[in-house]
């Protein structure tokens, strides 16, 4: 996979060379180039800002550095096609709509982090792992000029996303976090694949608790149910306790949860906690 970062602060990104991905970029897994987004400006304060037309506080960023930048990182990948035998006459890989296995009409998709975008969650990085080039543009300020994303929709699947309710200074926290959860999903990246399966949102509910030696610390033992043995009893504990952890944090996470087929334990667990099934979902009982 391809990635390139647009961003007035490239050093912001320094930490996708290490760890996870900073390895699969070294075993050639991930080509990802940061770009300053400064080096696309032609004027001698290298300007990438200006007042909001309309008023209002801060400042929104010039359409042009944006317009060269992204022309800058859409032709890098024509070259590349071209390198690859895949031009224009090479079966319809070069040819512009066809549609690729990822269903986005062979144009790269740009990633605008952002409050106002749609949210990125669990699926939205499997998603975009079946991409071959992800482009990132890092707003600052109070964002970029709209007409950048208009503009840009011609060269780009344009999606504007959104990690969560809170405000940031700028979209680079945002992409070290997305560029982690799409990368680690590329083939060979992590490598026991084995992992990637049994965890935290696959099954729409939150993670079991996790102990490890010793099996007394401070006074505080592992729930014996792990130490006995029983696989069985084990993996319904683990269940239950997905349950109650869900049902406390992250209530909103049950109404979406398929409870249809549950066992009739995972029922009585769930009536415990204050649920019951009703069509197949989970409905908190009113006087819970
Ligand atoms: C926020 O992805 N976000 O959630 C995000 C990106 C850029 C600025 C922001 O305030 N929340």
């Amino acid at each position: 996979m391809r990635i390139d970062v647009v961003s007035i602060f490239p050093e912001y990104l320094a930490p996708l060379e290490l760890s996870l991905i900073g390895k699969a970029r070294q075993d050639g897994l991930l080509d990802l180039r940061v770009h300053d987004l400064r080096e696309f400006t032609t004027d001698r304060h290298r300007t990438v800002d200006d007042t909001p037309y309309g008023g209002g506080a801060g400042m929104v960023m010039k359409p042009e550095p944006w317009a060269q930048a992204l022309t800058a990182v859409a032709a890098g990948r024509a070259e590349r096609a071209e390198a690859a035998g895949q031009s224009e006459g090479a079966g319809d890989a070069g040819v512009p709509g066809a549609p690729d296995a990822a269903g986005s009409a062979g144009k790269p998709v740009l990633i605008v982090p952002s409050p106002a975008g749609e949210r990125f969650t669990q699926a939205t990085a499997h998603e975009l792992a079946e991409e071959d080039q992800l482009v990132f543009a890092c707003g600052r300020y109070e964002g970029i000029d709209e007409r950048v994303l208009e503009w840009a929709a011609d060269h780009f699947t344009v999606r504007p996303m959104s990690l969560g309710d809170y405000v940031l200074n700028g979209g680079e926290v945002a992409v070290l976090a997305m560029v982690e959860a799409i990368g680690r999903l590329l083939p060979g990246v992590v490598g026991n694949p084995e992992s990637l399966v049994e965890e935290s949102h696959s099954d729409g509910l939150l993670e079991y608790p996790v102990y490890t030696k010793p099996s007394s610390w401070r006074e505080r033992d592992v729930p014996a149910v792990l130490l006995s043995g029983n696989h069985g009893k084990i993996a319904q504990w683990r269940r239950h306790e997905q349950y109650r952890r869900t049902a406390e944090r992250r209530p909103d996470l049950l109404a979406e949860f398929d409870a249809g087929k549950l066992p009739r334990a995972d029922r009585t667990a769930f009536a415990d906690l204050g649920y019951d099934v009703v069509d197949g979902h989970l409905v908190r009982r009113p006087d819970a």
